[in-house]
């Protein structure tokens, strides 16, 4: 199995073996969808642009498909369980409680991506099919990933519709901000389990060809504080990127322990938004009542020393609690959000890219204390 480290652009060396146009859509399975999209509509500040229920023809589930800019996130739930689909998301619900069951990647060719995946070493969920309406056709194919996660490879196609054939346009469920809080899906990140983050990574390089980006947490880092060891695998253009951790053995119980006892198992952790403007960004979802990590002062008293000047003045970053960070090719500033439901599982983070196209190394320590500091007061470290 090789594993490279490479930021050179597949079409830079050779042609891409797996290409992809980007992310599709993060599928969330949750135990009531129409609560789910209210919230991600009044708190994130989302467009709902499609719907698929029992009012088009869909008895067995519906479901809620939101934008922000070319973020798509699609809320579903069972409303009455008579497939082995419905039976399935019914039993994730019960198991994780909401949470991600598809990082649908699009592709420009489905069957292709699906054809190297499984020669690959990929288990195929779904084999290659056709599906159509009046607005086109699109073809879809699905892999098993990490837990019960799934990557759905969609190609487009002619379809010219609100979302896939059988969604049907629905109007945005209140008015959107003037200002996106976010316009893209930057990263997605998957928890599993302690052992296995080599497995996995081997798994995006083998069955896609992704490649590895530099920014790793090793065992120096993880005993000293992270209780974590994490890798980034990336596709050759560096649109679609997988950070994956797995626990390390550290004094204290590791957040992704926590994560994977009240998940059930392996899972999505985070999806990390891109913003712009994360300031207003954060001032609009704070006063929606969405909640983030606390950051200590003492955090911001020496970050001018080495972050340097950004867009943002450091006096807006310390009331915002906002994190920055620079590497040799920029800075990026960020914040996280606080799990998103009640069990300790799935949360979000805000990126604002100058640059660098790390992760956040230089805030891994103060954000794992912050972390820490919320395991503490549910009673789990
Ligand atoms: O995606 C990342 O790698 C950063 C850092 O539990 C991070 O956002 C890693 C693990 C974690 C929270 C944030
Ligand atoms: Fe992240």
């Amino acid at each position: 199995m090789t594993q490279t480290t490479d930021h050179t652009p597949h079409t830079a060396r050779q042609a891409d073996p797996f290409p992809v146009k980007g992310m599709d859509a993060v599928v969330f399975a949750v135990g009531n969808a129409k609560q789910a999209a209210h919230y991600y509509s009044t708190a994130f500040g989302m467009k709902r642009v499609a719907y698929r229920g029992p009012e088009n023809g869909c008895r067995e589930t519906a479901s809620y498909v939101l934008e922000s800019g070319g973020a798509r996130f699609v809320l579903t739930t069972v409303i009455k369980a008579t497939t082995e689909h419905g039976r399935f998301l019914a039993d994730h619900v019960a198991r994780h409680g909401d949470g991600c069951v598809d990082l649908a990647i699009e592709v420009p060719d489905a069957r292709a991506a699906y054809a190297y995946a499984v020669a690959h070493g990929a288990t195929g969920l779904e084999e290659p099919h056709e599906v159509k309406d009046e607005h086109g056709t699109a073809v879809l194919a699905a892999i098993a990933t990490y837990g019960e996660t799934r990557h759905t490879l969609v190609e487009r196609g002619d379809y010219d519709g609100p979302y896939l054939p059988g969604y049907v346009a629905a109007d945005p469920i209140v008015e959107p901000p003037a200002q996106r809080n976010f316009q893209a899906i930057d990263h997605c990140v998957g928890n599993v389990e302690l052992g296995r983050m080599n497995e996995w990574v081997a798994f995006y390089n083998n069955v896609m060809g992704f490649t590895n980006m530099k920014e790793f947490v090793g065992d120096d880092i993880a005993t000293e504080y992270s209780a974590l060891m994490s890798k980034v695998v990336a596709d050759g253009t560096r649109k679609v990127k997988f950070p994956l951790n797995e626990p390390a053995v550290a004094k204290r119980k590791s957040q992704i322990d926590e994560y994977l006892e009240f998940y059930g198992g392996a899972g999505m952790q985070h999806i990390a938004l891109a913003t712009n403007d994360i300031v207003a960004s954060v001032r609009a979802m704070r006063a929606a009542g969405v909640e983030f990590l606390d950051t200590p002062d003492t955090y911001y008293d020496t970050l001018g020393q080495w972050v340097g000047e950004t867009r943002v003045p450091l006096d807006t970053l310390r009331e915002l609690k906002i994190l920055a960070d620079r590497d040799e090719d920029g800075y990026l500033l960020q914040i996280f959000t606080k799990p998103v439901q009640d069990r300790p599982t799935v949360f979000f983070e805000l990126i604002e890219r100058h640059g660098s196209m790390g992760f956040g190394k230089g805030n891994f320590k103060a954000l794992f204390e912050a972390i820490e500091r919320e395991q503490e007061r549910r009673g789990n470290l």
